[in-house]
């Protein structure tokens, strides 16, 4: 039995989920998600790991989906709400995707995807009639999610998890958090990446706790859950702390001391996925009364790295391994790092992905020959804590704690009929650690509104460009590689 489901029933009568106004024990979540395999199973064994991608709203539906296809013994494919079909049908395609689920309000995107490549369809309202039988047995090995994550390739990349990986990153932070059964969580998180899955869900639901969800975030929502007075965790990326701050001090003196009472006693609250600024740090303590604890992470591995829960959090840094995580830094031969020298962040351990979906060649290049996983991150140990100095690749960008290719995007801008050439950079912004510009060489005059309602046919709305630039040829080195750096010099 998968070790979630057996966690879920220590707790038969906690309150697990709360959605769309309703409550959920985790016998309700029990009965539903065994309810939910026998309908994708349908008088079959088991699934065999066969992908099942699901487009549904964050709430009860989206976990009794997830433990549905983890119980039947499939793979598990959160789908992002904003792709668009282009995207969505990237995703069908790369997995090999079986069967699709969807809620009705995402029928009419996903549907004409689903029937051209003829696969089997279960629209979550409708009831289907199926054969009741025994769910699988599971082994820890099997695998159990892809999520999608772009890289320093031109096409984003499956993550493949197994259900042994899933435990190790969840009880690695129930651990060092000391997640409680009394626990009660806001999710705002898209729950695509494993910052929404792992980190909040994950280990609400292992520790018998509470997760509450609200179906996208808004800072108005945001606060209004925390005034009804049961939420004690938080979760968010810096972004959404800077949105939530912002929210804050266009309210008056009296409003503003009303929901600083109601923060100020929560038990924890996290920030990650991107470098939480110092002065967002600063002005959420003034705004909450906490001091937010940042944690770094990643797809491949889950967290790897915290601040302590009991102890000092350090402003601009990451903290330490957490428990049962393999942490080096190395210089550019892969071997560790003097003291006090900056190096690659490698990892090694439980927590570490199985493999890239069906990229043999991606996942040996992504580890070292002694298997240590290469991150990309480049950090340093200061006074005993590891702070990030940045990363190896100048085209991965993070806007809003999604991490971009810069080379994904100028893929997909070199499509377009009057675009010859591109390049895509980030650029440092306050609210969303970077955003995205992309500099142009243009066959035809281009008119650059148009490209951008085209390019939101293309890319989910976190991946488009904000702001172009139309060049006449695009700046290269001897060896003709375009110069990001002077592209920068252009906004
Ligand atoms: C949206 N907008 C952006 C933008 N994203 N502008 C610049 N840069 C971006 N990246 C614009 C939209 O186009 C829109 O304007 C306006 O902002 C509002 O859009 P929205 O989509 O409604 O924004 P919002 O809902 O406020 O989204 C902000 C957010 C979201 C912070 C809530 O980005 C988010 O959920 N981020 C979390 C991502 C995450 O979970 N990452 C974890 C990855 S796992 P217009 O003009 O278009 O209307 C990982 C590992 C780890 O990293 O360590 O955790
Ligand atoms: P993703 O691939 O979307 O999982 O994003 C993982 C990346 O987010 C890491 O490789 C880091 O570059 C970045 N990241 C996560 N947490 C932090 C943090 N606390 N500080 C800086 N970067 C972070």
């Amino acid at each position: 039995m998968l070790h979630l489901v057996r966690q879920a029933q220590a707790h038969p009568k906690n309150t697990a989920i709360i959605s769309d106004g309703q409550s959920y024990t985790y016998n309700q979540l029990l009965e539903q998600s065994d309810h939910f395999a026998q309908r994708l199973l349908n008088g079959q064994a088991d699934l065999a790991e066969a992908r099942v991608a699901f487009m549904v709203m964050p709430g009860f539906d989206y976990v009794r989906v997830q433990w549905g296809i983890w119980r039947a013994g499939g793979m598990a494919v959160p789908l992002c709400l904003t792709y668009p079909p282009a995207s969505l049908d990237y995703v069908l395609s790369d997995t090999g995707a079986d069967i699709v689920v969807a809620s009705a309000r995402y029928t009419t995107i996903i549907k004409p995807l689903v029937e051209a490549r003829q696969l089997r369809f279960i629209e979550l309202e409708q009831l289907d009639e199926y054969d009741a039988i025994i769910l699988p047995d599971l082994m820890p090995e099997r695998k159990a999610m892809i999520l999608y994550t772009s890289g320093t390739t031109s096409l984003p990349k499956g993550v493949v998890t197994t259900h042994a990986n899933l435990d190790a990153q969840i009880t690695s932070l129930v651990t060092a958090w000391e997640w409680q059964p009394t626990d009660h969580i806001l999710c705002v998180l898209p729950l695509h990446h494993v910052h929404g899955i792992i980190n909040v869900i994950g280990c609400a639901l292992w520790a018998g706790a509470c997760c509450e969800f609200l179906p996208e975030f808004s800072a108005a929502d945001v606060f209004a859950a925390f005034q009804r007075g049961t939420i004690n965790l938080f979760m968010a990326v810096p972004t959404i702390y800077f949105k939530l701050i912002t929210y804050w001090e266009r309210l008056h003196t009296p409003d503003q001391e009303a929901l600083t009472a109601v923060m100020r006693p929560f038990r924890l609250m996290v920030s990650g996925s991107a470098a939480l600024p110092v002065t967002v740090m600063e002005k959420w303590e003034r705004v909450s009364g906490q001091i937010l604890l940042e944690r770094y992470g990643m797809t491949e591995i889950g967290m790897a790295i915290s601040n302590p829960y009991r102890g000092k959090r350090v402003p601009g840094h990451i903290g330490q391994p957490l428990a049962g995580v393999g942490i080096r830094l190395v210089d550019d031969y892969d071997q560790p790092v003097a003291d006090s020298q900056p190096g690659e962040i490698q990892v090694q351990g439980p927590t570490v992905f199985l493999d890239y979906w069906q990229r043999p060649q991606a996942t040996a290049d992504a580890f070292t020959d002694d298997g240590w996983f290469r991150t990309g991150d480049v950090a340093v140990v200061d006074d005993g804590s590891y702070k990030i100095l940045g990363r190896s690749s100048i085209d991965i960008i993070k806007s809003g704690g999604y991490k971009l290719s810069a080379l994904e995007i100028e893929e997909v801008l070199r499509t377009h009929p009057a675009i010859d050439d591109c390049g895509v950079i980030a650029l440092p912004d306050e609210e969303w650690g970077e955003t995205v510009a992309a500099v142009l060489v243009a066959l035809h005059p281009i008119d650059l509104a148009e490209l951008n309602q085209w390019i939101r046919t293309q890319l989910p709305p976190y991946k488009v460009p904000r702001q172009y630039r139309v060049v006449a040829e695009l700046p290269r080195n001897a060896m003709g590689k375009v110069t990001k750096n002077d592209l920068k010099q252009l906004f």
